[in-house]
């Protein structure tokens, strides 16, 4: 062997070493995979891979996704080995332990370096594919000296057969991201054995025919995957290069099985592999001249850092438009909407709460243009494109509008990447029956304390016609159950607006917009001529709507379209001099979120009997107890819907006034 061959084999067995123990230590976690791709990973870190672990945020470092999760020992391996400042030794022999930030799974607030968190097969890779978008929508807008940066995944074969992937790698190849290249951990093995056992794609010819670069390559040889990333680095295409591997290479008895998948080696087993490996360091210890080589890789970034920064400093004009121009709406977004909110209390619009979206999207990504939105196949119902937006297409990436075509899961993974990858503030829509199809990513979002927008429309019984198949029923409280999730539901223009700044003012908290088909009457306006973003009611999650006028025997707590229907039925009941109150709640998490005594004030704690709370929601009522109490009352819809036109079904379903007052009434025991 040569000594460069001998250097890169002695720098992967230190992963391999490091992967065996931490896994054994934990007596748990994943050693086959760390251990299946230490070679590729080597020569990636060694020679290919742009970053500078001196400052892990550098805007224009490539972005490494190490998409099958599991084998977290690999990333925490490399970033300790290259000189991150974590992990330290200290915290990979806590691997997995309470307090070690490596984790069971890589997670991105845990770890700098750590782009993104994974786990969930087939996300990584596609939360690659919106950094890939990212980075050529930054490029287009302020070129090669500022942003030309790669962004590689490891992936293994669960990624490549997850659903989510025929969506991943249908946009990415649809958008010509040629700078992204997937690196296959093509070992053959999934826990339950052999990949024969359930699949008998050609994933290569799959990609291939959604414009995708593929070659092979022998993941074990440097330079034979070296031949490989120059092949995929050259192609236009993005890449798959699939790297042949033996999952849990160097452990003697076990290699090439499943059972060095998820479980610990054992210690006979380790010390097999420890002289397969010619490795006789005790554990968690690395030779001199292995963890020198290791620092030599790390620094080897410096350099183009430099360079970069220079050239971010030679030109003060442009960089302070990348500076600008990266920067989130953040707080901002309430003062762009100031002059359109005030514009409503003076002259107010019945529209429905989706229209409102699009009406307030109008000044936000004008004001905004990095801003990126898209749809899920339905723009014109989820109202997501404005004038401002141009479509982002293979040939002209400075647009900022993305067709993800009937891709949920996709687009939202793609948003989170983009989220993920910075300077980029990402939006999309869908009917909300079809964030179930999503939902993993939207919980990745929470998760990850990502600042994406789901424009979730069609929000309940109200879109009519289509059916139960895409009436919501369940959606909105089920959504409410993800923590780190701002879930709103506007009732009006207004509301919408103010759901707006909130979502873009809340950089590490996911909102998703709950909105409706169907009309809805303007019900703010008075004491709104002079909003302002301290003015924005929704930010408490829930204020007083109406104040009962006769006295108070009744709290009504309604969301998004069922406010109008809340402010009717109070009129009934003070007309029979029963006072009433109209809470209008957009958002429970936010309203959880404020003090005892503005909850208090809102809902004060006195038994039913005196003043008795009703909730009113067009969906299901489990939940609602928490602000009804149990001799409360709710009303809302526990069963699927129907297909008939809208008011045929609100009048079928009990969300009518006449339906609604003597049930209050019969609770009152009047
Ligand atoms: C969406 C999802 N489903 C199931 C799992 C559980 N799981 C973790 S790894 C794995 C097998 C993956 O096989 P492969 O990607 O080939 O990994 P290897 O065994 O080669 O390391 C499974 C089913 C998961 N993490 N995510
Ligand atoms: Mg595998």
């Amino acid at each position: 062997m040569t000594t460069e061959t001998t250097r890169l084999a002695d720098m992967a067995n230190a992963i391999r070493a490091l992967s065996m123990d931490a896994v054994q230590a934990a007596n748990s976690g994943h050693p086959g995979m760390p251990m299946g791709m230490a070679d590729v990973a080597t020569v990636l870190f060694d020679e290919y891979l742009k970053f500078d672990p001196a400052d892990p945020h550098w805007d224009d470092r490539d972005r490494f996704v190490l998409s099958a999760g599991h084998g977290s020992m690999l990333i925490y391996s490399l970033l300790h080995l290259s000189g991150y400042a974590h992990p330290t030794m200290d915290e990979i022999r806590n691997f997995r332990q309470l307090g070690s930030p490596c984790a069971g799974h890589p997670e991105n607030f845990l770890l700098d370096g750590v782009e993104c968190t994974t786990g969930p097969l087939g996300q990584g890779l596609a939360m690659a594919v919106g950094m890939a978008l990212a980075e050529r929508h930054l490029n287009a807008k302020y070129g090669d000296d500022l942003v030309d940066h790669r962004t590689w995944v490891i992936a293994g074969d669960g990624c490549l057969m997850e659903g989510i992937n025929h969506e991943a790698v249908g946009l990415a190849g649809h958008l010509g991201l040629g700078r992204m290249i997937v690196l296959w951990d093509d070992n053959n093995i999934t826990i339950d054995g052999s990949v024969e056992l359930s699949s008998s794609e050609d994933v290569e010819a799959r990609y291939r025919a959604s414009k995708w670069h593929t070659v092979r390559c022998d993941g074990h040889d440097p330079a034979d995957i070296r031949r490989a990333l120059d092949e995929a680095i050259a192609d236009p295409r993005p890449s798959l290069v699939a790297c042949k591997t033996v999952i849990g290479k160097g452990a003697p008895n076990k290699q090439g099985t499943s059972a060095t998948h998820g479980a610990p080696l054992g210690a006979e087993e380790i010390e097999a592999a420890r002289k397969e490996l010619g490795w006789t360091a005790e554990p968690f210890v690395i030779p001199g001249d292995i963890a020198d080589a290791w620092k030599k890789t790390g620094e080897r970034g410096a350099a183009a850092h430099q360079e970069w920064q220079q050239r971010f400093d030679a030109d003060e004009d442009r960089a302070a438009a990348y500076t600008a121009g990266i920067k989130l709406p953040g707080a901002d977004a309430g003062a762009v909407l100031q002059d359109y909110v005030r514009g409503l209390a003076a002259e107010p619009k019945k529209v429905a709460t989706r229209k409102a979206s699009e009406m307030a999207l109008g000044p936000l990504t004008a004001a905004f243009p990095n801003m990126i939105g898209g749809s899920a196949d339905l723009t014109g119902s989820n109202n997501t494109k404005t004038k401002s937006t141009g479509p982002i297409t293979a040939g002209d990436y400075e647009g900022s509008y993305v067709y993800y075509g009937i891709r949920e899961f996709g687009m939202a993974a793609a948003m989170n990447g983009m989220a993920l990858h910075g300077g980029i503030a990402p939006y999309g829509g869908t009917f909300l029956i079809f964030s179930d199809y999503c939902r993993n990513a939207v919980r990745l979002s929470a998760l990850q304390q990502v600042g994406v927008t789901y424009v979730f429309t069609h929000d309940s019984i109200g879109l009519g016609e289509d059916g139960p198949t895409h009436q919501p029923v369940e959606q909105v409280m089920s959504l409410r159950l993800i923590p780190n999730l701002n879930v709103m539901r506007p009732c009006d223009t207004i509301e919408t607006a103010e759901c707006w700044a909130i979502a873009l003012a809340n950089e590490k908290t996911p909102s998703v917009l709950a909105l409706s088909r169907q009309n809805l009457p303007q019900l703010r306006g008075e004491g709104d001529e002079a909003w302002d973003a301290g003015a924005n009611k929704s930010a408490k999650g829930a204020y007083r709507l109406k104040s009962a006028e006769a006295a108070r025997k009744v709290i009504l707590i309604a969301t998004g379209s069922e406010v109008e229907l809340a402010c009717d039925v109070a009129k009934s009941l003070e007309a029979d001099g029963i006072g009433a109150d109209v809470i209008s709640m957009p958002c429970m998490e936010l309203f959880e979120a404020q003090d005892a005594s503005y909850k208090e004030d809102l809902l004060p704690n006195v038994a039913p009997s005196e003043i008795l709370r009703v909730s009113i929601e067009a969906g299901v009522t489990l939940g609602w107890e928490r602000y009804t109490m149990a001799n409360g009352l709710n009303i809302g819809l526990d069963r699927f819907g129907a297909s008939a036109p809208a008011e045929q079904l609100f009048e079928r379903f009990g969300f009518t006034v006449d339906a609604i007052v003597p049930q209050i009434k019969a609770k009152l025991g009047e």
